[in-house]
């Protein structure tokens, strides 16, 4: 009842054609609902068709392929990237869905494969937009609200990705989760840390997601020629910004956990030219812990810090909570699943966290979920030199097919 192995030509061939759509050097640059992320869920929805699978986008722009069986694993991850990203950060795991289905097709087995590529897991206007819209976890309140980090709103976007696919003669359709048919969520991920190379093993069986904060902390002054006004009459918002991160960084040194990283991704000051004093300044701070405890403790800490920034220098300090989630297990019946798959083809394994987001946490929270890894070439990720070998790559494929076909041919997880 086994389907075919994994064909290694066809897969490579497969990740090199999709990095090619936004390619940036060795890189990708495929930013959700842009020309080249259209370009790309269009060519994979004729591969997914290609595949024998009934496949459609659906209205937020995930890409979904359906088995003829009743009942279905869920295979998938996203397309969209960071801007100067990799070619395998997310590709890796859609593609191997897709060559898993295509292994899987023949079979005959009770449970079959359903691919999707979610739209919109890197959050260029709303983090894991697609895969909670297909849980049926995300409101028009949301969307409505949801702006891209320069303002763009997410609803300009669907509209326009809207008119490109009409462009294309392609109709959508709704896509959801089904419970009634979908019996579990499996995702591969290239690692994107150091880990699986320094310790020289080929599969992560991943136990767990961290949990994360977004904050955007913003500081109102006041604009000032900055040659004629006398320096103990300004209320220079880069200033005490600057200030102000240096102390919070800091702390975060003395209370943060050996688990727990941090991050300033971008700052902003208005006007924003070298001869006027910054009236306005924010920076962007996300944190991450996979204990609850600790991401409650460190948001006291920003909390109290913009309360004591507030009693100094006439600069007013304010911060807004965006995208954040608590930590979570994944369902340890799938990571066993995973484990067991590389010990019966004798490939080296550990179990670990994942310090990124994925997909699979949005996913968790519905149906069982599970996440493979693969290794990062000197762990680079969100960055062109993002790199995993070819032969880890095939490795890790023909690791997810054993586990996924011990599960679609015994009917469950
Ligand atoms: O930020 C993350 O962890 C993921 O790459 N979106
Ligand atoms: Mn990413
Ligand atoms: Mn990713």
């Amino acid at each position: 009842m086994r389907g075919c192995g994994i064909n290694s030509q066809r897969l490579i061939r497969d990740l090199r054609d999709l990095s090619s759509f936004g390619a940036v050097g060795k890189g990708v640059t495929r930013l959700s609902y842009s020309p080249a992320d259209v370009e790309a869920r269009l060519w994979l929805l004729r591969k997914m068709s290609d595949a024998g699978l009934q496949a459609w986008i659906d209205e937020v722009g995930n890409v979904y392929g359906r088995s003829l069986a009743n009942r279905a694993i869920l295979l998938g991850s996203h397309t969209d990237t960071v801007p100067q990203g990799g070619w395998l950060d997310g590709s890796l795991g859609v593609i191997y869905a897709l060559e898993i289905a295509r292994c899987m097709r023949e079979s005959g087995a009770p449970v079959g494969v359903d691919v999707v590529s979610f739209v919109e897991e890197e959050g260029t206007y709303l983090s894991w937009f697609g895969s909670r819209h297909f849980c049926g976890d995300i409101g028009a309140e949301q969307i409505n609200a949801a702006r891209s980090e320069i303002g763009r709103p997410l609803v300009d976007a669907l509209k326009e990705f809207a008119g490109a696919l009409q462009k294309a003669g392609v109709a959508c359709a709704p896509a959801h989760l089904d419970r009634n048919r979908h019996v579990a969520y499996l995702e591969a991920h290239i690692e994107q840390g150091p880990r699986l190379e320094v310790e020289n093993k080929k599969i992560g069986a991943v136990t767990g997601i961290v949990g994360i904060r977004n904050r955007q902390i913003c500081f109102q002054g006041a604009s000032a020629h900055a040659g004629t006004t006398p320096m103990s009459l300004r209320r220079d918002a880069c200033g005490t910004m600057i200030r102000f991160a240096c102390s919070l960084l800091d702390e975060f040194e003395r209370s943060a956990s050996p688990n727990t990283v941090w991050n300033i991704g971008y700052i902003r000051l208005e006007p924003g030219r070298r001869n006027v004093v910054p009236g306005k300044s924010e920076f962007s701070l996300q944190y991450r812990d996979p204990s609850s405890e600790t991401l409650a403790y460190l948001d006291k800490v920003v909390t109290e810090s913009i309360a004591a920034a507030n009693r100094s220098d006439g600069v007013v300090c304010s911060s807004t909570t965006g995208f954040s989630v608590e930590p979570l297990h994944l369902d340890p019946r799938l990571s066993r699943r995973i484990s067991e798959a590389a010990d019966a083809l004798d490939v080296p394994w550990i179990a670990m966290p994942s310090g990124a987001g994925h997909d699979a946490a949005a996913l968790a929270r519905h149906l069982p979920a599970g996440l493979l890894f693969v290794p990062s070439i000197g762990g680079h990720s969100h960055t062109t030199e993002e790199n995993t070998s070819d032969d880890d790559i095939v490795l890790g494929a023909e690791v997810m097919l054993e586990a996924v076909s011990n599960i679609c041919i015994q009917g469950s997880i």
